[in-house]
């Protein structure tokens, strides 16, 4: 590759020297280079192909991302600096694409990353979703969801001339395709995410500040949001409708391409693999058969054979929620002809298993999506050891009798180019200093462990974390005019709202300190407490908690006995940007969730790479996590995930008699108690109460008092800096086992076969 020379390009592009190139234009000239360094870059092309098919790519902003997988990101940021510019100010250009919900979108994105860097041949699919999830904004201390209108700003989708007809019950509709590059890092070579939208979409049909619109009208609508609302009929049809039209325009990709490559489709899969993340993608089980059978004339059986060795399920949840039952009805009308191969392949797994609780469509006409991928995929894994043991003892056991052999777990991981590289760039080269430059390919972080007792290092590890929170102190600054003291303890919950990562249970901590504080007992250090997560729009007591949240932030702001020493800062519209920002500057990493409901948690991962400590339940990866460190560099707490099972199988679980206990009572109470109702919204705050203290069903108040003994434990410890630093080098040379390399070289390794 020819070096950079940008002052060259300055003067080549805009006449003008680098120094006087205001940020935008110099955005312009980076976003130009990274699209002709990509595009000069070979698609990766072995025999097989993977598809990752999912209904989120969490992705975030791609241009540092891109400088560093394609190797000039060094090189660019020295030029820059040396002509006086900040990369994070040119950063703010850029629109962060919407794509994506959570973890399981992020992770997504992660392994996109690792797939290209480990020169694998695999594609991202998925949808273009026009207005995103949601951008969320806060009025009157409330989330309001508006339309996230992202696309018109962007630079990083290309055209691609691939499209397709795709046959509902009654009409058809015609696909585009558009694509994003994916380079590798250390690779001449890429992939892609590939992003179908709707040739017809119509943007006019959402008004500009609402995201309600008209949900009948699918041939416009199509690629508007991910996750539209399903809380009524319309709505959860729709978000069949999108599936459908996700999974076939990714087959009739895949057919094509494995023909292009030269398969005659009795050989299919050994040109292709699929992987379908969470259940969304599960009616590519029936469209590949019914595909290759109406369109290529296979017979049914040799189809079904065909499907039953290239496709392999991920399951990211035990909520029940998550895991897809559709009504059979619901999915006749959007395709009966995927609805008659389901209704076929239910009599294949009922005539080879005859057991109700593994049926595909129970006596209720309701189709089990995951049932279906474990029964017609090779393979099914879970996130984390702890998730994958839950599946095969409880969730999923029936499913486990029958194939032990597909079952495996594979633990999450995340990408250090983007958690660590980009993100905290003071950190990566005290890295490179300390343990040479591997890491960054090998992700082995093992050797750190060494200096756990040099005191420069430490030092230099805590100048690291200075720096780190000023970029955040500047960010937050910046978008939402909030001061942090640059002496807080940083102490941070980030992840989507939802009652079992227990989010109200932190609020309810933060009322005790409130408490506390009042009665004068003052911290050695300010506390500042930072929330960051969007709700489900039709998720009401996660609205609420939210609300609850900003009315406790806004309430002890004006407390001033108590602003000097705590404050709570929830982060607007989070998204992966301010998890860039702010990931690194944590000293406390909160994973909190009730024992057993937390699959994996990648958050945790990003947090103790960053040199955070860990406070957490024994829920999902943070097993992991606290194996690796030992008990000393970590902070555990609460039930665990098998008193947690008893205590849901027995139905004893009593919210009512903990909430009698006055230290509990108290701080439940304190969210209805006039003075502080008066300044929210008294609806809202009266339903959480209401429904912490009469049902509590993640069970907060379980581990409310043992959550408060421990975090006060890890505020004593954080004021002997030298050993708290000491464990935070410890949990950062322990983290290279959440490499996504590593993650992925074991999907490649134990399911994909790809060579
Ligand atoms: C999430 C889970 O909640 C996390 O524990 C897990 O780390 C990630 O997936 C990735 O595996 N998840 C999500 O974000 N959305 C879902 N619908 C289901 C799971």
């Amino acid at each position: 590759m020819p070096q950079i020379n940008l002052t060259e390009l300055a003067e080549q592009s805009f006449g003008t020297s680098l120094e006087q190139l205001d940020d935008r234009r110099i955005y312009k000239l980076l976003v130009k280079l990274v699209q002709e360094r990509s595009a000069t870059c070979p698609l990766n092309n072995g025999k097989k192909k993977l598809y990752y098919i999912s209904a989120e790519f969490l992705i975030g902003k791609l241009l540092i991302n891109n400088m560093i997988d394609l190797g000039i990101y060094d090189e660019v940021k020295d030029q820059l600096t040396a002509a006086g510019h900040d990369l994070n100010k040119i950063e703010e250009f850029e629109v962060e694409p919407s794509l994506g919900n959570g973890g399981l979108g992020r992770l997504a994105a992660c392994f996109l990353d690792s797939i290209a860097t480990l020169g694998l041949t695999g594609d991202g699919v998925g949808l273009n979703y026009h207005y995103g999830l949601f951008r969320q904004r806060f009025v009157d201390n409330q989330q309001k969801a508006v339309p996230d209108e992202w696309l018109g700003e962007q630079d990083i989708l290309v055209d691609d001339d691939h499209s397709y007809t795709v046959e509902f019950g009654d009409f058809a509709v015609t696909s585009k395709l558009v694509n994003i590059d994916v380079p590798g890092y250390g690779q001449s070579t890429k992939n892609r995410l590939r992003l179908f939208d709707l040739a017809s979409v119509d943007d006019g049909l959402v008004p500009g500040s609402s995201i309600d619109f008209d949900k009948t009208e699918i041939a416009k609508n199509l690629t508007l949001f991910l996750y539209p609302d399903d809380s009524d009929e319309q709505g959860r049809l729709l978000r069949i409708y999108q599936e459908y039209f996700m999974v076939s325009n990714a087959a009739q990709l895949l057919i094509d391409e494995a023909v292009e490559r030269g398969s005659n489709l009795h050989d299919l899969a050994d040109y292709a693999v699929v992987q379908i993340n969470d259940t969304h993608p599960t009616m590519v089980i029936p469209e590949l058969i019914r595909l290759l059978t109406t369109e290529h004339g296979i017979e049914f059986d040799e189809a079904v054979t065909i499907v039953r060795s290239m496709v392999a399920y991920t399951n990211h949840t035990i909520l029940a929620e998550a895991l897809e039952k559709w009504p059979l009805a619901s999915l006749q009308k959007v395709s009966p002809a995927i609805a008659d191969i389901i209704v076929k392949l239910d009599e294949i797994a009922k005539a080879e298993h005859d057991d109700p609780r593994v049926a595909i469509i129970d006596k209720h006409d309701t189709v089990h999506m995951a049932h279906m991928d474990i029964h017609f995929g090779f393979s099914i894994n879970g996130v984390a050891a702890l998730h994958t043991k839950i599946l095969e003892d409880t969730e999923l056991h029936p499913f486990y009798e029958i194939y032990p052999e597909k079952f495996s777990n594979k633990t999450n991981g995340i990408t250090f180019r983007r958690w660590v590289h980009g993100a905290n760039p003071a950190l990566a080269s005290l890295l490179d200093d300390v343990i040479g430059t591997d890491w960054r390919s090998t992700g082995d972080l093992s050797k750190l462990a060494n200096f756990a007792d040099d005191k420069d290092v430490l030092e230099r590890l805590a100048a690291t974390k200075v720096e780190a929170k000023a970029i955040m102190r500047q960010f937050m600054a910046l978008e939402q005019g909030v001061t942090i003291p640059s002496n807080a303890i940083i102490d941070v919950q980030v992840k989507r709202i939802h009652e079992y990562k227990r989010q109200q249970m932190l609020a309810l901590y933060i009322i005790w300190k409130y408490l506390d504080i009042k009665n004068g007992n003052r911290p050695k250090h300010p506390v500042t407490i930072i929330f960051g997560g969007k709700a489900a729009p039709a998720y009401t007591i996660a609205q609420d908690i939210i609300h609850l949240i900003l009315t406790l932030s806004q309430w002890i702001a004006n407390d001033p006995d108590v602003a000097p020493y705590l404050q709570v800062v929830m982060i607007e519209n989070y998204n992966v940007t301010a998890a860039e920002r702010v990931i690194p500057a944590a000293d406390i990493s909160e994973q909190i969730s009730l024992a057993s409901k937390e699959a994996s948690g990648t958050s945790n991962m990003k947090f103790m790479l960053n040199g955070a400590l860990t406070l957490c339940t024994l829920d999902g990866a943070n097993v992991e996590i606290a194996e690796l460190v030992g008990d000393e560099n970590i902070y555990t707490f609460g039930a665990s995930s098998k008193q947690v099972e008893q205590l849901y199988a027995d139905g004893t679980y009593n919210a009512g008699a903990l909430y009698r206990k006055p230290g509990i009572k108290l701080l439940v109470d304190f969210i209805t108690n006039p003075a502080f109702m008066a300044t929210g919204n008294a609806e809202r705050l009266q339903r959480l109460h209401d429904d912490i203290k009469g049902k509590d069903w993640f069970m907060a108040l379980l581990d409310i008092e043992e959550y408060i003994q421990t975090k006060e434990r890890v505020l004593a410890d954080y004021e002997d800096q030298d050993t708290w630093m000491r464990k935070a080098l410890i949990n950062i040379a322990n983290a290279g086992t959440f490499s996504s390399d590593r993650t992925i070289s074991q999907y490649n390794d134990e399911i994909w076969h790809l060579n």
